[in-house]
């Protein structure tokens, strides 16, 4: 588990945003291809973007994008013209966006039902709590640090909203080392019971999501945040853990 105050303040960040990132909605048809994200961890306009994707139960490749980072910065200049963060890149549609609220209007017009919810017109406000959200976590998940390039694509099972999963992904943006995120929200009332207490109730969650199936039955388990490094067949559950074995194996 983190330490009790990056555990206090990755929940504040959540609870900031009204637990935003958490809930999932069951896509009818997944895009064949994952989305890509150019992404800073612990900016506002990026975290809203990542919220969306929970909610709607998309994946994407995140090419984190530190401050002072070299790898993906350079090439988002190179791509499009400027560093700003977020950046969409869909290869579904070729279509491609800067600006967080014009992305989130592209993901539910393409991906949702066609309506973008109530919550999500309000952008100025939901930019305001996304603030909030970062200021409680400061500098981390913000700078680089120096880091070995992994030859595959790592993955991360993640859901927004956690807090748990938060330390993992600042870590990873900071060593900028990309990878899949698979989206594991929750749709499911059992799902919003802890692990601990539904692994002692035996109660498996019949989930509609693929990413929890998927988790679920190649682990045995389910439990965000889960880390799987195809450079090493090492897979891992808690954060801790996670974060260990990424400063162990690709910080320099
Ligand atoms: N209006 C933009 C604002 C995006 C923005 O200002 N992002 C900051 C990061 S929080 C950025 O790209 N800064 C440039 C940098 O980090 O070099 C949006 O909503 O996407």
């Amino acid at each position: 588990m983190p330490g009790p105050f990056n555990l206090l303040t990755s929940t504040l960040a959540s609870a900031a945003r009204g637990w935003t990132g958490i809930r999932a909605q069951p896509l009818q048809d997944k895009p064949p291809e994952p989305l890509v994200l150019y992404d800073m961890e612990n900016c506002p306009y990026c975290r809203l973007v990542r919220e969306v994707l929970t909610e709607l139960d998309l994946d994407a490749v995140i090419y984190p994008s530190p401050k002072r980072g070299q790898r993906f910065r350079p090439e988002l200049v190179a791509l499009a013209g400027k560093a700003q963060f977020p950046y969409l890149v869909d290869p579904n549609t070729d279509v491609s966006l800067y600006e967080s609220l014009d992305i989130i209007a592209y993901l539910f017009e393409t991906y949702g039902n066609g309506d973008i919810p109530m919550k999500w017109r309000l952008g100025a406000l939901q930019t305001v709590s996304s603030m909030l959200a970062s200021g409680a976590r400061g500098s981390r998940g913000l700078s680089v640090k120096a880091s070995r390039q992994p030859e595959q694509l790592l993955e991360l099972y993640s859901f927004e909203g956690s807090p748990y999963a938060r330390p993992v992904r600042e870590l990873l943006c900071q060593l900028e080392l990309p990878y899949l995120l698979r989206n594991c929200g929750r749709s499911e009332l059992g799902e919003w019971l802890p692990p601990v207490l539904r692994e002692r109730l035996e109660l498996i969650p019949d989930s509609q999501l693929p990413n929890r199936i998927k988790l679920q039955q190649e682990q045995g388990r389910m439990g965000i945040p889960f880390l799987w490094d195809p450079n090493t067949g090492t897979g891992l559950f808690e954060s801790d853990a996670i974060v260990d074995y990424l400063s162990d194996n690709y910080a320099v």
